[in-house]
Formats: structure tokens, sequence, C-alpha cells
């Protein structure tokens, strides 16, 4: 993993949350942990298995980051056994199947201007990831955005897609899910001002 520079530091909350969702998401297997296809993994074996990598987590750490996740990345069980990431699957372990929703009118996905070309031709695709993301608000697309270099929002009409024959999903922390956006169904539009 090369998600902490120094593993013999204590990692702060970002990096935990970092870690969890490199393993909780995309590369459980790195640390030989097992997910089901809903996603859960027993806190347990994560712990364990993170030690085996030189990782220190421990029960109280793991439950405060999941309490205090910014976007609620992650979800406890009931019986506070087991946990999972919400949204942002690659691994092939996991195929979570969330109900279907109806979406706002409109929903927004935040990229950089360098991907637009390829977007205006192909339209959104998943990548490695499971799903299409889309958030309901323009700020949350902005900061994604942001991540990638000079940021573009796209509005996403979503009543358009669902003619088409789209999908809608939500997961528990209101991120907003589909299998791929027609380039037809988006339009850039100005970021806010600050
Ligand atoms: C782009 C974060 C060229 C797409 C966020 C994005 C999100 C294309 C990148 C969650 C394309 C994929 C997911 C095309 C899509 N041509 N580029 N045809 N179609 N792209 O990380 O949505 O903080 O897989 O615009 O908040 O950026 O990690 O998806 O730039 O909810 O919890 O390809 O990750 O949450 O990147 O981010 P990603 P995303 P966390």
């Amino acid at each position: 993993m090369n998600t902490q520079n120094n593993k013999s530091l204590a990692p702060d909350a970002t990096s935990i949350s970092k870690t969890l969702s490199y393993l909780l998401r995309h590369a459980p297997q790195t640390i030989g942990l097992q997910l089901d296809p809903e996603g859960w993994a027993d806190i347990g074996e994560l712990i364990a298995g993170a030690a085996r990598d030189g990782h220190r987590l421990d029960r109280a750490t793991i439950e405060t980051v999941c309490a205090t996740s910014d976007k609620q990345r992650f979800a406890l069980s009931d019986d506070r056994r087991r946990i999972r990431a919400v949204q942002g699957h690659s691994t092939s372990a996991v195929q979570r199947r969330y109900p279907a929703a109806q979406p706002p009118e409109r929903l927004y996905h935040g990229t950089a201007t360098r991907f637009l070309d390829s977007i205006r031709a192909q339209g959104l695709k998943p990548g490695a990831r499971h799903h299409v993301h889309l958030s309901p608000d323009i700020r949350t697309a902005l900061a994604v955005g942001t991540r990638y270099g000079v940021p573009v929002i796209l509005e996403i009409d979503a009543q358009r897609m669902q003619r088409q024959g789209h999908t809608f999903f939500v997961a528990e922390n209101g991120v907003w899910l589909t299998d791929a956006v027609p380039a037809d169904c988006l339009t850039p539009i100005d970021p806010p001002a600050c």
C-alpha cells in the first residue's frame, strides 16, 4: 500500500480513511481480506490483515473515522462487527445491489477540462469503478473536479436519461450512481463564483 508515507507514525484520520477506502473499495486482496458481494468485511480480519501489512488500526479508531468521515464513506453493520464502503468500488469481489431511486431533475459531475473532449465524444464512463458518480449539488461536483486539475462541472439531465432507459441508484451517503451518461444528457456549466 502507498496510502501512508510513514507507517510507524500514528496515522491521522485522513490517512486512515484513505487506507480504508483503498482496502474496502479497491484492493482487499493486498491484505488477504475477504469482502462479501455487498462489500462487508469483518472488522477483526481487517485489523489483523492491516497489522500484517504494518498498518496500525483498532476498532475505536475505525468507528471514529466512520462516524466523522466528511462524505460518510463507510458504514458499520448493526452488530458493529462488519464495515463496508458505501460506494466507489472497483474490486470485482463486490457487486452491491442498490435499490433504484428517482433522481432530482438535475445531477452534477465534476471533472477536469482536459477530459472534456473525450467526454463529449463518449459520454461519461465508469472507468475502473462500477458506476459513474454524480452529486445532487454543484459544490460537491466542484470539489471532485478540482482534484484532477482545472475543474469543469457537467450538469446531467437525469429525466432525459430516464427516458432513454437509464436507471439511477443512490448510496446511503447521498452519492448518485448510474451505469453511464450519454453525451447528449450532459452540459458543461460555469462553476459558481467562490
Ligand atoms: C472521467 C470521490 C475521459 C471522470 C468523489 C473522472 C466521487 C472520463 C474520471 C468518487 C470519461 C474517473 C468518484 C470519458 C469519465 N473520457 N474521462 N469518456 N468518462 N471520465 O475517480 O467521479 O472522496 O473513477 O470525469 O467524491 O471522479 O474518494 O470518478 O474524472 O464520489 O470518497 O474519469 O470519488 O469520492 O475518476 O470520483 P473516478 P470520480 P471519495
